[in-house]
């Protein structure tokens, strides 16, 4: 695939070396996913490949992007800097990249988060962030196999794993992980 070495060698020097393998396992596993429940694979290689293009930039850098956009939520800034990449990189690939597609965008804004009414893509690049084959967290094997049989089960899953981790650390959580996790529970009911 032509647009999958274009993309490596796009994003590589900006990421280290176990994060740049990170990318290709969520790139993988992303295309299971969608072997599985769907999407175009040209947008989810997109979205896989660049999720964490931003993951190193320093918090000042970030801070700037986000402060300086009139699209991204300034309530960012009140939250841990862990969240700000994904938004960031929206930014930083319109310059540094090309246009994105409104698919591709979105997944990689909310990558780390959720959000309300994610769709597809939004979804796919989610989980596969969390279930990619290194990952190690607490009840990840059990999100990995609801992932076999229901997406939107397997989001909910995950979200739940992770406002629980956070607040048992005593973190905060940014709204639209609540967001994503309310609205996937009400399906379930
Ligand atoms: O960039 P990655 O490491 O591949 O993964 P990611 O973008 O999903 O970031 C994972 C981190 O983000 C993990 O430490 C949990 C944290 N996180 C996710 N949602 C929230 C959060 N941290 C805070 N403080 N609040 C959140 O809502
Ligand atoms: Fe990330
Ligand atoms: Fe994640
Ligand atoms: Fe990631």
């Amino acid at each position: 695939n032509t647009n999958r070495e274009v993309l490596k060698e796009f994003v590589r020097p900006h990421l280290t070396e176990e994060r740049f393998r990170h990318t290709i396992r969520v790139t993988d596993t992303a295309h299971q996913l969608s072997g599985r429940f769907g999407g175009d694979s040209d947008k989810i290689e997109e979205a896989g490949m660049l999720h964490d293009y931003a993951k190193f930039r320093p918090k000042e850098e970030m801070a700037r992007w986000i402060s300086g956009s009139v699209e991204l939520p300034k309530d960012l800034l009140d939250y841990s800097p862990v969240l700000w990449h994904g938004p960031v990189a929206v930014k930083m690939l319109e310059k540094e990249w090309g246009p994105l597609q409104p698919e591709v965008r979105t997944a990689i804004a909310s990558h780390t988060t959720g959000k309300a009414h994610m769709s597809l893509y939004d979804k796919i690049i989610f989980l596969a962030d969390y279930i990619e084959p290194a990952r190690a967290f607490p009840g990840v094997e059990e999100v990995r196999e609801i992932a076999e049989e229901s997406l939107d089960q397997a989001c909910l899953a995950a979200l739940t794993n992770t406002i629980g981790f956070l607040m048992k650390k005593k973190q905060t959580v940014y709204p639209d992980t609540f967001h994503a996790y309310n609205e996937l529970q009400r399906k379930q009911e």
